[in-house]
């Protein structure tokens, strides 16, 4: 049994999902796998209007890492609501929306329409990026200041049933992520996903000019999970020492198998995101669910959730 409950009684299927911006709104990777097998499919964020987002190139390589300045592209949340949203829910697909805003009142104004959308019911919970890399302005990395993050998530928390569950999305680039994700939660956050990109730059030295059209971008894959599995840990930490409430963490960084899942697991997630890995693998989700059950099974677990018992019960 690898079910999982997350909060407002959406019991998911399994603990897997779709990382933010790496699947876009769902069509490519149903080409590879049905997106109603993973537990839920967390959208590229979408803000108010539509975007076209950062200069070319916006993405570049290393040997352990990806990095992207996309700058929040997209259709905007009226187009996200009449087509992304409807065909999300016409293949069965559990939807954690990811939504951002320039303001706090942008991000009112999103959660807002995403309620009164048609589709609504596919909605499982909303996840609210307060942590992209890639703006003109680093001020508007809400997640790098708690009162401006507690504002946001305040505001998105008001505006949503009380059924479906609130995530905020962390930021590495911090220096006490602890201090962040206590004043999300005391503002309402029902869970944390962590880790959103650490700020990173590459240089063409042929060029001797930035590689990324956007000069700086968000690092991502292998090379950050441990920056993911430490920020986690902390995170969990303060929830043991009651410095911040108990509320459930999706993990999401550099995870590549059911091993590196079940790292994140043991650090302090209850739900795992697939991302950078699908450029390479699209239907990584379902292998990564497929060989987290192999490794639980072998160990075993009889239930997803008896795992995550035995690692926060450290
Ligand atoms: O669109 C992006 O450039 C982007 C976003 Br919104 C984010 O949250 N994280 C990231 O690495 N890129």
């Amino acid at each position: 049994d690898l079910s999982v409950d997350l909060g407002g009684g959406h019991r998911l299927p399994n603990p897997l999902m779709t990382a933010s911006g790496c699947a876009a709104n769902g069509k490519e990777l149903h080409r590879f796998f049905d997106v109603s097998d993973i537990g839920a499919f967390v959208t590229k964020s979408v803000m108010a209007e539509p975007r076209s987002g950062r200069g070319t190139p916006r993405m570049a390589e290393t040997p352990s890492c990806m990095l992207n300045s996309i700058g929040l592209q997209g259709p905007g949340i009226e187009a996200f609501v009449d087509e992304d949203l409807p065909w999300l829910q016409s293949v069965g697909a559990r939807v954690l929306p990811s939504i951002a805003g320039s303001s706090s009142t942008e991000y009112a104004h999103v959660a807002a329409t995403l309620r009164a959308s048609r589709s609504f019911d596919a909605v499982v919970g909303v996840e609210v990026n307060i942590s992209c890399p890639n703006v003109a302005n680093r001020g508007l990395v809400f997640a790098c200041d708690p009162l401006a993050s507690a504002k946001v998530i305040a505001l998105v928390r008001e505006q949503l049933p009380r059924d479906i569950p609130v995530f905020a999305k962390l930021s590495p680039d911090v220096t006490d992520i602890t201090a962040i994700a206590a004043a999300c939660v005391k503002a309402g956050a029902d869970g944390l996903t962590m880790i959103n990109t650490l700020l990173g730059m590459v240089i063409d030295t042929d060029r001797m000019r930035p590689q990324l059209g956007g000069v700086t971008g968000g690092l991502s894959g292998p090379g950050i999970r441990p920056v993911a599995v430490r920020a986690i840990w902390q995170v969990r930490q303060a929830m043991f020492e009651g410095r911040i409430p108990t509320v459930p963490i999706i993990g999401v960084g550099g995870v590549r198998t059911g091993r590196d899942a079940l790292e994140l697991v043991a650090a302090g997630a209850s739900a795992i995101q697939v991302g950078t890995v699908v450029f390479n693998d699209p239907s990584a989700p379902v292998r990564v669910l497929r060989e987290l059950c192999e490794l639980l099974e072998a160990k075993g677990y009889d239930r997803f959730t008896d795992a995550v018992a035995v690692a926060h019960g450290r």
